[in-house]
């Protein structure tokens, strides 16, 4: 008997919207595509033969300071190590390359500023730009091997930060400005990071967000040696505390640099940057990204899936904190020589039309953006996108949750005009890359994220690894290493390290990092959801784990449990069920008002975009025999699910 969801308390009903059309790609768009259907025949064949030969073709697009000896090093897996022995700069491929050949003047950056503001870069201006950081980040002691935080707002000195990092071979990090200070203390000093970057604050729904006071509480008991330079840049014009000698202003640190620097040459396979991530247990863990494997990867699914041509205007909607601004808001249209788009503001400000207005404005061919943020667009109706001309755009680029049919839909009509591919891409912080995905030439399938890319062994398994037919629900594992795969950090990192046995050894010798799927007759896949305690807020990573310990650490908090609901805009929200210490509630004229401190608590350990949907008080919680919280037991109770006679509540 299948699992019975009460469908006006879940919304389970979109998820199940079935659509059995199949999306044909219009004529013209074949025509002109980068990768014809021919070339995808082609690729596909070349890739299952001999993958290393594919993705050593995909390297030699790129320029090297000098050649790798092997593709791959496979000796030590699934250490892997991509073009080993080569030596490589990323950031003179995204930006000195280009600003010394015909792509020279070529915009590379339009920057809109929430109140309309735009500021717009050049490939030479930002190369210039990013040099001139480069030389103020060697003269303030930064080596190569060095890690730079930056806890930064989606500006052009993000950008130019990150890649001023890569040119002095120092590796990135950057915290989203969403995130408390106490995670910004946290992840500091997991990076042992020298120099920190920020700003004063920035402009989000009207309003000014200041950042640098939660710089100041993040460094009060930061280990020693860490952000002993903080480069603050100015953006919003609030009074700033400025500690001397630690906090300069940018502008005053860049102002006396020279506009010309070198890359240093970085063997392939050293840490680019690193990136924190919820997995299933305990904080969030970082995944490193090198810079050899990941900007081949980058580069060649980047000109794939978005089929960009020199005429393209790009706009990601994606905050650079996340790997998708990384890879595809920032590396991947620099790399390729794209103009793109960076918004700095809330996407419903001053309407919801703001979006569409930008799209109009600028003339966006390609939109690379969220189902989170789309179904909050599709609430407001189709007279917004309405009001603007969308004729420019020619791709429509969809990533971080299942998008659903009826979103698809709404997207393909209302935004593309029938006419224009909506490609539904899988891939995540560890992959590095797009893994799955269709290309403009495809035939679409909504809900469904298409076929792996050439490159890309993909599979639906049991749990001993066997492949599972069409039809068959299963875990989404890929079966031989790519370009773009995450590495370890470097040993200083410590327990904040993403450990690679963990993917590759749940099921012997491929790597699973937590996605259900199954697959149609055609081969197409559909992806089923996670199969562990990670949660998909609004397309954001979180685990239950960190959610939980941020309840525990409140006094009142005896035990907690987080589970996911399904939700009709976020996917999916959280839900906490907490027992709380007897006759605490007294101090707080209540329970209302335990609830509202725990809540406030939450905000303040993980930051401001931690919310829970609920906070119910149970005077127990249900546990196994183990002694472990049955989170299931909590989910199944909301959702009303029954479960079969028989049925094993597993330990979770
Ligand atoms: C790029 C990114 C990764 C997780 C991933 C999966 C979910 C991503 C998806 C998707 C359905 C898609 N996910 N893309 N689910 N359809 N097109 O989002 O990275 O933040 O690490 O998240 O997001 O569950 O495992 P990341």
């Amino acid at each position: 008997m299948p699992k019975r969801y009460d469908e006006s308390k879940t919304g389970a009903l979109d998820a199940l919207h079935v659509e059995n059309r199949v999306f044909r790609p219009d004529p013209q768009t074949v025509i002109e595509a980068n990768v014809t259907p021919d070339d995808l025949e082609a690729a596909l064949a070349l890739a299952a033969a001999d993958p290393l030969a594919y993705w050593e073709r995909a390297a030699e697009e790129l320029e090297w300071h000098r050649r790798w000896e092997r593709v791959l090093d496979d000796d030590d897996p699934p250490r892997f190590r991509w073009f080993a022995g080569g030596r490589v700069n990323i950031a003179h491929n995204a930006l000195d390359r280009h600003a010394r050949s015909g792509n020279k003047n070529r915009l590379a950056l339009i920057w809109e500023g929430e109140a309309g503001d735009c500021r717009k870069f050049t490939y030479y201006e930002l190369f210039r730009e990013v040099n001139r950081l480069a030389n103020a980040f060697r003269s303030l002691g930064l080596v190569r091997g060095d890690r730079v935080t930056l806890y930064m707002p989606p500006l052009p000195e993000t950008l130019i930060a990150m890649l001023a990092a890569a040119k002095v071979g120092a590796s990135h990090s950057l915290v989203f400005a969403g995130f408390s200070a106490r995670f910004l203390r946290q992840r500091i000093n997991d990076a042992r990071s020298k120099i920190l970057v920020t700003a004063d604050g920035f402009y989000r729904g009207g309003r000014v967000i200041p950042l640098k006071p939660v710089v100041d509480d993040a460094l009060h008991g930061v280990h020693g040696g860490c952000a002993e330079t903080v480069l603050v840049v100015p953006r919003v014009g609030i009074d700033v505390e400025m500690t001397a000698p630690r906090d300069l202003f940018y502008h005053d640190v860049v102002r006396r640099e020279s506009a010309e620097a070198a890359c240093a040459a970085m063997e392939s396979d050293d840490e680019l940057f690193v990136l924190f991530t919820s997995g299933t247990t305990g904080r969030p863990k970082a995944v490193a990204h090198a810079h050899g494997g990941f900007m081949v990867g980058v580069h060649h699914t980047f000109r794939e899936v978005f089929d960009v041509k020199p005429t393209d205007i790009y706009f990601c909607t994606a905050d650079p904190g996340w790997i998708t601004g990384h890879a595809y808001g920032i590396y991947g249209p620099l790399l390729a020589g794209a103009t793109s788009i960076m918004y700095e503001g809330h996407p419903l400000y001053p309407q919801a039309d703001r979006l569409w207005s930008m799209v109009a404005r600028h003339g966006v061919t390609a939109l690379y953006t969220t189902p989170t943020l789309l179904r909050l667009l599709m609430r407001y109706g189709p007279q917004y996108p309405k009001k603007h001309d969308l004729s420019t755009l020619r791709i429509l680029g969809s990533v971080g949750e299942p998008i659903g049919a009826e979103t698809w839909l709404w997207l393909h009509k209302h935004i593309g005009r029938s006419r224009c591919p909506v490609l539904d891409t899988w891939w995540q912080t560890e992959t590095g890359m797009m893994m799955i995905s269709p290309l403009p030439i495809s035939p679409l399938k909504p809900g469904s994220v298409g076929k792996p890319l050439p490159g890309i062994a993909a599979d639906v398994v049991d749990a001993a690894g066997n492949s599972l037919p069409p039809g068959k629900g299963g875990f989404l594992v890929i079966k031989k290493p790519w370009p773009g795969m995450f590495k370890e950090p470097t040993e200083d990192m410590g327990e904040a390290r993403a450990c690679l046995s963990d993917y590759w050894n749940r099921i012997p010798g491929m790597y699973f990092a937590g996605d259900m799927a199954h697959r149609d007759e055609d081969g197409y896949y559909f992806i089923q959801g996670r199969a562990d305690d990670v949660l998909n807020i609004a397309g954001r990573r979180m685990g239950t784990a960190e959610l939980e310990a941020a309840l525990l650490s409140h006094r009142g908090v005896a035990e907690a449990a987080v589970i996911g609901l399904p939700d009709r805009i976020k996917g999916q929200v959280a839900k906490a069920f907490v027992a709380p210490v007897p006759g605490y509630e007294a101090q707080f004229d209540g329970e209302d008002g335990l609830r509202a401190d725990i809540a406030r608590h939450v905000r303040r350990e993980l930051g401001p975009i931690v919310a829970f949907k609920a906070i119910e008080f149970r005077e127990s919680l249900p546990h196994t025999r183990s002694g472990k919280i049955l989170r299931r037991a909590l989910r199944d109770g909301e959702l009303g699910v029954e479960r079969d006679e028989g049925e094993t509540l597993e330990d979770e």
